[in-house]
């Protein structure tokens, strides 16, 4: 591997479990691989798991690991081309880039939609300069359109937890004040519409992902019928995609918040979610201090993901 952005960089659903089903049982078998091999993980935007998860996988591999917090310490990087430079950003990213990838052997960028140009986000523009400029391996720790470290760590954890052959698994959108990417429901529905689940998608009018990313999955806009006889419900805000209101909050419906009265009425479907929120904004405290919250194992598979896909980085090194 020498890539991991997308779905199509494993080789199959069933190949990604049982390699991070061996990475979660044998956490420290690999310290070889990573000796004497520098991680660099870029932030462009702030995290807490991701950053964390990914930091505790590189030492579980015997690596060197350098964080750099772009907006914080570093310079501001411009990331327009032909523009003059004599603004408050004094190093270009172009430049930059081949730098960073000078210092290390396998690098991790976070960054975000920024929601002022569809065209800019969807076609990936930052994560693929990295790609294409710094010369060495490159994985997503969540970029404009995908966040698959996070939805690696999500199937891990349904296929832990699944009670059933062929569970049914429910992307809800929920209420959240600010404008969220659409990254973390594009990944999850990428890989939902590759496994055997029953993959439903529901949210109110306005909310459409883009078609490539909603696939075959089914999209129901009655959220408590989509809840009905759900085995997993993964509650997550995202903003517009649809023009002209890309980026856009259209509505915060308080009606869509998944409480423990919705979830009273799924038969104890386990509920999950991976983002920093608002309390009671998304969810109520008794959602997540139910039994059938799954939050903290899921975030805890987050090392199990990082951990197989760096390991997989490691090994493409060698080839
Ligand atoms: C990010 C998002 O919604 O994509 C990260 C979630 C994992 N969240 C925020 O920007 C608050
Ligand atoms: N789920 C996730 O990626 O969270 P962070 O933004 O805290 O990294």
């Amino acid at each position: 591997m020498r890539y991991f952005t997308n779905i199509d960089d494993i080789l199959s659903i069933e190949d990604a479990i049982a390699k991070a089903r061996y990475v979660k049982q044998h956490p420290f078998a690999d310290q070889e691989l990573g000796k004497n091999k520098t991680l660099l993980m870029i932030f462009f935007n702030s995290s807490l798991r991701t950053r964390l998860s990914t930091q505790k996988a590189g030492l579980n591999l015997g690596m060197n690991v350098i964080v750099l917090d772009i907006n914080q310490g570093a310079w501001k990087l411009e990331t327009e081309r032909g523009v003059i430079m004599d603004g408050d950003k004094p190093e270009h990213i172009l430049e930059a880039i081949p730098v960073m990838g000078s210092y290390c052997d396998i690098i991790g960028v976070r960054s975000f939609a920024r929601f002022e140009s569809k065209s800019f986000d969807y076609e990936e523009t930052i994560l693929n300069q990295f790609i294409k400029y710094s010369g060495k391996p490159v994985f997503s720790m969540e970029a404009a359109t995908r966040h698959p470290l996070q939805t690696f760590a999500d199937l891990i954890t349904i296929e832990e937890y699944k009670r059933t052959e062929r569970p049914k698994v429910v992307l809800t959108w929920a209420p959240h004040p600010k404008a969220l990417p659409q990254a973390v429901a594009n990944s999850f529905s990428e890989w939902m519409n590759e496994t055997d689940y029953d993959f439903v998608i529901t949210h109110p009018k306005g909310y459409e992902l883009a078609p490539e990313f909603v696939g075959k999955a089914k999209v129901e806009y009655d959220q408590n019928k989509a809840f009905e006889g759900a085995d997993f419900i993964y509650a997550k805000n995202w903003s517009a995609y649809s023009e002209p209101n890309y980026g856009k909050v259209l509505s915060t419906d308080r009606s869509w918040t998944v409480d423990s009265a919705k979830m009273a009425l799924t038969d104890n479907a386990y509920f999950m979610h991976c983002l920093p929120v608002r309390r009671n904004m998304i969810v109520s405290d008794d959602v997540i201090e139910s039994p059938c919250s799954i939050v903290i194992p899921e975030a805890a598979n987050r090392v199990v993901s990082a951990q197989t896909v760096l390991k997989e980085l490691l090994i493409g090194l060698n080839k």
